[in-house]
């Protein structure tokens, strides 16, 4: 997630505006929101509107259920005792419908170290998200062990190389921070083939209910791409240790390999975000913008195809799929 955070002071500003491209931002936005929305004044410096029209796969749609966000959870164990869809899960996290209404199969992959709480409250919303959705999927958590700079893009490649040797039918990754909580139930997980897709639009911090932050201008949070679209842009870079850069350097590789990529909707893309503080081995990267200028020279020769990694061990849990690795 960036840090620049949009200026809280808000305005209302009319539909046409808001799918405007931003002054500072290169993504489209998939469609157009009906309504009127609340955003930072930071977005009216918007231009001439260019939206990119870009349904994502219509073999994966949404329940009309609604769906309740619940943050009481934080104690993984509890969980077990209380929670009974969870018991309907495969070995390692996974879940596939009784009917199936789409062939897709959705790999989440978490970057983690030392996010108990937040996984906690994590697997109890989004396993109930995803079942409403009558989706495949399996959750696996990336645990980085070491005692590194935590490196959240290098574990996103590790994620994505070991969840495909592990499930090849898998097709559409999502690349997605554990401190983000869906609370649309009409949001559908899938992937497109037209662009890859950047999810958490539309932010309301836990701390701060009632302001909702626009992340548009973003790539950060969550991502989801098929394989091919990820292999085609070789995966993250692999050399951001610390805290950011990897997200915005993401960005150019889709760009990079030929690719667009695409924001779900505002209206569509809601997320509560906890208030944190910063991890302990996840200081912000110096190095970042040096990284970030030499992106165009250096994403072929840097990514899933120079990933340097150990596995300690492949862990499947109740809930999730742990890999436990090293760099
Ligand atoms: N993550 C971990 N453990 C860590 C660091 C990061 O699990 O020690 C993962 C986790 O999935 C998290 C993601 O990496 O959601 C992104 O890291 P982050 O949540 O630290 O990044 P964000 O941009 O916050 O949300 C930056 C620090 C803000 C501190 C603000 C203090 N006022
Ligand atoms: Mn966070």
């Amino acid at each position: 997630m960036n840090e620049t955070l949009p200026s809280s002071n808000m305005v209302k500003v009319s539909p046409e505006t808001l799918n405007s491209p931003l002054s500072n931002s290169t993504l489209t936005t998939l469609s157009t929101a009906t309504e009127s929305r609340t955003i930072s004044s930071t977005q009216l410096t918007a231009t001439k509107p260019k939206v990119t029209q870009a349904p994502p796969n219509a073999a994966c749609y949404a329940s009309q259920t609604p769906f309740i966000v619940n943050l009481n959870y934080s104690d993984i164990d509890f969980l077990e005792e209380n929670v009974d869809f969870i018991e309907h899960l495969l070995e390692g996290g996974s879940w596939r419908p009784a009917q199936a209404v789409s062939t897709i199969n959705i790999s989440i992959i978490i970057p983690y170290r030392k996010r108990e709480s937040h996984l906690a409250v994590f697997l109890l919303n989004v396993h109930k998200f995803l079942q409403m959705q009558n989706i495949s999927y399996t959750i696996f958590i990336v645990n980085q062990v070491d005692d590194k700079k935590f490196n959240r893009a290098g574990l996103f490649n590790v994620g994505f190389y070991e969840a495909q040797k592990m499930n090849s039918s898998h097709d559409c990754y999502f690349f997605h921070d554990v401190d983000l909580i869906p609370d649309n139930g009409n949001l559908t997980y899938c992937c497109s083939s037209d662009a890859v897709l950047h999810y958490a639009t539309a932010i309301w911090r836990h701390s701060a209910p009632g302001e909702i932050k626009d992340y548009s201008m973003f790539f950060g949070g969550i991502v989801a791409a098929t394989a091919s679209q990820f292999q085609k842009a070789n995966g993250f870079s692999n050399r951001y240790w610390g805290w950011g850069g990897e997200d915005d350097d993401f960005l150019k590789r889709v760009r990079a390999s030929g690719q667009n990529a695409s924001n779900i909707p505002f209206a569509d893309g809601r997320y509560v975000m906890f208030k944190h503080d910063r991890d302990k081995g996840n200081e912000p990267n110096g190095l970042r913008m040096k990284l970030l200028g030499e992106t165009q020279k250096t994403w072929k020769s840097d990514g899933l195809n120079t990933l340097n990694y150990t596995v300690l061990s492949i862990l499947k849990k109740k809930y999730y799929t742990e890999i436990q690795v090293s760099f």
